[in-house]
Formats: C-alpha cells, sequence, structure tokens
C-alpha cells in the first residue's frame, strides 16, 4: 500500500469522502488521490516520493509557480508578527489600494475569506442595493457553494452529475434564475419575463468550471446593456480569471466594465484570501457604512494579505508574466490540436481537452463530453507524472514557471493515449 492510499485510508475515516473539496477525491476519474508533501515552480511531490508536472496550481492561485521566492518571505516575514488580530492592519490597505488603483472600476474593495465568500456577499449586496431579489446566472457556471449558486452549478457540482444540490431550501433556490451561456436571448427573456425584478446577473466572464469556455463576440456586452437596460448589476465572478488574463482580468481583457467583480485564488497567491469590489457608491452599502451586513473573523488576514500583495506586486512589476503564460496556453493548445480532433478551447493560459469532437460553448455541448474518456486520459497523464485536473469540467491551470519542455512532455505523454482519439 502507498502512503498515498494509507492517508486516504485514515483521511476517509474522519473527513467525508477524505478530502476537504469533493473533486480532490477523484471519484470522477477512479483510483487515490496523491497526497502532496510539496512543491516547487511547476512541479508537485506526492508523499510517496512521486514528482509530477503540476497543472492544477491550487485552482488557480499559484500563477507565479509554487513556492515563488519573493511570495514565501513576504510569508515568512508576515508570520513573525503574528498571525491574526483581529484588528486592521497596514498590509490590508496596501492590497486594497493596489487593486483600486490599478483596476478602475474598482473603486472600493472588500477583502473575505473564500471565493465563494466574495460571491456570496456581492449578491446581497447587489440585491441589497436595488431592493429585488432575483438572479440571473448560467448553467454549468460555478460561483462557489453559497446555496442560491448551487442551481446548475459547474466544477464539482457538475462533475458529480448532480446539478442542484441537497439541502438547497426550494426558497434559497427560486429566485436563481438560469441562463444559457454564450445565449443572450435567454437572458433577455428572463428579463422579459421577471421584469424590475432582477437585481444581478453573475457570470464567469470566461466559463472555466464546465471546462474552458470563451464568451462569444459581443457576449459580455450584451449583458452589460441588458443590464443597464433593465437597472440590473452586472457582477463578473473573476475568481479565476481576475490577475490571470491580465493584471485587470477578463473585465480589462474584453473590455467590458461590470459594476461588481469578484476575486479569489490569485488575489491570496495560495492563501485563502476572497475579495469583492466595484464603485463606490454601491459598496458604501456594506456594512458599518451601509445596511449590508457582511463580516469575517480572518477578512483580510495579515499572512493571507503578504501573500496577496506579494503576488500582485510581482505580477504589476513582471508583467511579461502575461505574454509567456498566454504564449504557452497557446502553444499547448496548438500542440494538442496536432495530435487529436478532440476538442480543445483555450483562453490565455487556461485551456480544457474535451471528449468531443464537437464544438463546446456552453453547458449542453460540454455535457458531450466523454467523462469516461475523460478519466481513462487522467489516469494515463497522472501514471506518467503529469497531474491534470482529477475531473473533466475543470481547467488546466498554465503558470509563469511551466516551461516549454514541460509542455512538450506533456503532449507526447497524450499523443500515447489521443491517438486514437
Ligand atoms: P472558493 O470558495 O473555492 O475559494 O471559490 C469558489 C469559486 C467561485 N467562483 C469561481 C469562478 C470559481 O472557480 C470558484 C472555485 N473554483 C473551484 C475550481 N473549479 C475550486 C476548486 C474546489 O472546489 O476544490
Amino acid at each position: 500500500m502507498s502512503i498515498s492510499e494509507a492517508l486516504f485510508e485514515r483521511a476517509k475515516e474522519v473527513m467525508p469522502g477524505g478530502v476537504n473539496s469533493p473533486v480532490r477525491a477523484f471519484r470522477s476519474v477512479g483510483g487515490t488521490p496523491r497526497f502532496i508533501a510539496s512543491a516547487k515552480g511547476s512541479r508537485m511531490k506526492d508523499v510517496d516520493g512521486n514528482e509530477y508536472i503540476d497543472y492544477i496550481g491550487s485552482w488557480g492561485p499559484m500563477i507565479l509557480g509554487h513556492c515563488k521566492d519573493e511570495v514565501e518571505t513576504a510569508v515568512i516575514n508576515a508570520v513573525k508578527n503574528g498571525l491574526s488580530f483581529g484588528a486592521s492592519t497596514q498590509m490590508e490597505v496596501e492590497v486594497a489600494e493596489l487593486i483600486c488603483k490599478n483596476i478602475k472600476h474598482v473603486e472600493m474593495i472588500r477583502m473575505v475569506s473564500s471565493g465563494t465568500e466574495a460571491v456570496m456577499s456581492a449578491l446581497r449586496l447587489a440585491r441589497g442595493y436595488t431592493n429585488r431579489d432575483k438572479i440571473i446566472k448560467f448553467e454549468g457556471c460555478y460561483h462557489g457553494h453559497c446555496d442560491s449558486m448551487l442551481v446548475k452549478a459547474g466544477s464539482g457540482a457538475l462533475t458529480f452529475g448532480a446539478p442542484d444540490s441537497s439541502g438547497v431550501t426550494k426558497g434559497a433556490a427560486s429566485d436563481t434564475l438560469l441562463a444559457s451561456y454564450n445565449d443572450l436571448d435567454s437572458v433577455a427573456s428572463l428579463f422579459e419575463k421577471n421584469r424590475d425584478e432582477i437585481a444581478c446577473v453573475i457570470v464567469e466572464p470566461v466559463a472555466a468550471n464546465m471546462g474552458v469556455i470563451p464568451p462569444k463576440d459581443g457576449f459580455l456586452q450584451g449583458l452589460r446593456e441588458l443590464c443597464d437596460q433593465n437597472g440590473s448589476l452586472l457582477i463578473f465572478d473573476e475568481v479565476i480569471t481576475g490577475f490571470r488574463l491580465c493584471f485587470g482580468g477578463a473585465s480589462e481583457f474584453y473590455s467590458v466594465t461590470p459594476d461588481l467583480v469578484t476575486y479569489g485564488k490569485i488575489i491570496g497567491g495560495g492563501m485563502p484570501v476572497g475579495a469583492y469590489g466595484g464603485r463606490r457608491e454601491i459598496m458604501e452599502k456594506v456594512s458599518p457604512v451601509g445596511s449590508v451586513y457582511q463580516a469575517g473573523t480572518l477578512s483580510g488576514n495579515p499572512i493571507a494579505m503578504a501573500a496577496g500583495f506579494a503576488t500582485l506586486t510581482y505580477l504589476l512589476d513582471n508583467p511579461s508574466v502575461y505574454d509567456k503564460i498566454k504564449a504557452m496556453g497557446q502553444y499547448m493548445a496548438d500542440e494538442i490540436r496536432k495530435i487529436t480532433t478532440y476538442t480543445v478551447n483555450q483562453v490565455g493560459s487556461l485551456l480544457c481537452l474535451y471528449f468531443t469532437k464537437e464544438p463546446v460553448y456552453d453547458y449542453a455541448s460540454a455535457i458531450r463530453s466523454d467523462t469516461a474518456k475523460y478519466a481513462a486520459y487522467f489516469n494515463h497523464m497522472l501514471k506518467n507524472h503529469i497531474y491534470m485536473a482529477p475531473a473533466q469540467f475543470e481547467a488546466v491551470f498554465i503558470g509563469n514557471e511551466h516551461s516549454k519542455e514541460d509542455i512538450d512532455d506533456t503532449v507526447e505523454v497524450m499523443q500515447k493515449i489521443l491517438k486514437d482519439g
């Protein structure tokens, strides 16, 4: 028995499914989850000493690679001053100022401790600001696990073929309206049927929880116009795309301005940070200034802020990171397309290989993918020391430490199992 297998047996006794987040359990691909001992750059090592090229990157945060010197040093120095105070610190002001100074549609921002918390808070704020109850989300988009978002969600909720979650009350879900990604007519008709009742539209500006699906030309701008016509707020959930597509995220990448934006992952550089932000007149509705309550013991935690500040500062000071990871994403997609006719979607440093030969542009087309073939592919890659997402409906995350050799080695291993694809 491997150490990972032994640890997994122990874990299953004391944690549901032996994990602290479902997708880590390898349920949709089979086999034993690898317990990671350490990571550096583009590599991870499991407790049995196996080394992998890592394409998870902690599901997005590790854009600079694991153990980036500047981030590690910042965390180590911060730890020496204390872990948490439940009081304000200078570093949270520095992070907030850095973001507000560099992302023009974020005039104010509130730190929280996860993407879920950021989304939950932004939705409450949109409802409080508009005095409306209903929310539009898109089938297959995942926005964390707050009740109102677990309706035809993506990521793990989609992977397990359980688009709705038990425990979500009818009341919680009843104000969540579902549209189809990349289909503006489906959004317009919801506005027609629910006139003056819709607080906001929340969207992943690049859908990265049903694989990777770029917005069709005009889709995001169309959402902007529909929200303006109906007095609703547009929320970009940039937990994945924020600080990844470019420093300004999808909003800058596609030149569409949301009213509110949610962040996670990269903003914390690997530590637990989420955030939501937007125009001052909206954000000032948030307690203690306004009537929308939201709070958090570890919000703006000084260690997490140190990691986030070091990460964001490095990205601002080294914009060539974005050129590199985008080029590597394009290179990887092009190389994979040379060896298979399966669909490959890519946006910047995000990409997904689908086990379908049809185009993938929304939830219905994404779920055509053959997840059994994906499972076989995943295990083939893992056996060859390449750690892909243990589920079809996730993204490949390329970081600054992935080399051309990493990608060439990866595609070479892919070839062996895709040759008949
Ligand atoms: P967290 O609560 O997991 O920090 O963030 C929720 C979230 C919100 N919005 C988007 C667009 C997200 O992608 C996520 C979380 N992403 C998944 C990966 N698909 C997290 C991985 C996991 O659930 O273990």
